[in-house]
């Protein structure tokens, strides 16, 4: 048998140093961003992590295989399986087995990364925006798996908060509802990643330390631990307004219903739409704040180490 995860050498090697790891998740560079844009925003997260001194750890399965960070030949065959049109998936947690038993290749999303970190060792990992409650849950049921990932697996969580695609008052509820804390960095709102701000009060950090010292009471103190959610609002001159965005939402969610666009396609679609409605701004301000939360995310795993 095969081993299941398959670790880069240079995450073998910081393993083996004691040094600071920081995953980061897949999916937001298949399936949020544009091509070939993607992959150098990849390689620039890397670098960024890999200047703090902290290891990144990119996690995405190719052909069944489970990598935990890349190498440069790897990005080269993703590169290529992308430009051939080759299909890239989208892994959720539930995902996962069967892409390695059918030999898929794919991004890994919040709920899958959070598992594939927690089962190499990395405490820490850092993405855009966390899926959560849709609008219209209540009709099509449409709940993203990052929320039940987070609250049955210990990681931390970097995120700039949750899309306003989404139900916000709703994801905060679930959330609470299943005892994962929810930290707004330098911050009393929850951001909702193009904004900085969506009127919800959460709790407050100052530094990576109080969080390390958080996670460590909360892995004493739950009889099944959870994930934490640190929320890192949107740089101020990347960010775009809340009203500016809500009209090109409530648009890009209509044409889905149109198209019958449902269960994990929906995500990506409406990504897609954006995009294309504010002319690549949204694919600016996805870029400024995912350089926002490694720069965040290195600073805890350090903490951690
Ligand atoms: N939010 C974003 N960009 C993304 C995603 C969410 O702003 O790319 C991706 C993440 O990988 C997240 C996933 O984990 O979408 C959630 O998908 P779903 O709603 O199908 O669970
Ligand atoms: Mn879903």
């Amino acid at each position: 048998m095969q081993p299941l995860l398959t670790l880069s050498f240079s995450v073998q090697q910081a393993i083996a140093e004691k040094k600071p790891i920081l995953a980061m998740e897949s999916t937001v560079l298949t399936h949020g961003l544009p091509f070939p844009k993607n992959l150098e925003i990849l390689q620039t997260l890397e670098d960024i992590c890999r200047k703090l001194a902290v290891e990144p750890a990119t996690i995405i399965i190719l052909d069944g295989k489970i990598h935990i960070g890349i190498t440069q030949a790897e990005k080269e065959i993703l590169q290529h399986k992308m430009e051939s049109g080759e299909d890239i998936q989208k892994f959720g947690m539930r995902d996962i087995p069967y892409a390695t038993a059918y030999k898929k290749s794919g991004g890994t999303t919040v709920s899958a990364t959070m598992l594939l970190a927690y089962k190499a060792g990395i405490k820490v990992f850092a993405t855009g925006g966390i899926g959560g409650v849709h609008r219209f849950w209540n009709e099509t049921l449409d709940i993203s798996s990052d929320l039940k990932a987070l609250a049955e697996i210990p990681v931390i969580v970097v995120s700039a908060g949750c899309k306003a695609i989404l139900e916000i008052p709703a994801t905060l509820e679930v959330l609470e509802s299943y005892g994962v804390p929810v930290l707004g960095w330098k911050t009393d709102e929850f951001p909702a990643f193009y904004s900085r701000t969506c009127g919800k009060k959460i709790d407050r950090i100052e530094n990576a330390k109080d969080i390390a010292v958080i996670y460590n009471a909360m892995l004493k103190l739950y009889p099944y631990p959870t994930g934490i959610l640190v929320a890192n609002p949107v740089p101020e001159k990347d960010e775009i307004p809340y009203s500016k965005m809500d009209k090109y939402i409530t648009a890009a969610i209509a044409a889905a219903k149109a198209k019958n666009i449902s269960g994990k396609e929906l995500t990506p679609f409406l990504l897609a739409d954006l995009a294309e409605k504010t002319k690549g701004q949204s694919v600016q301000s996805n870029l400024a704040l995912l350089k926002n939360n490694i720069i965040i995310g290195a600073q805890i795993a350090k903490e951690l180490q």
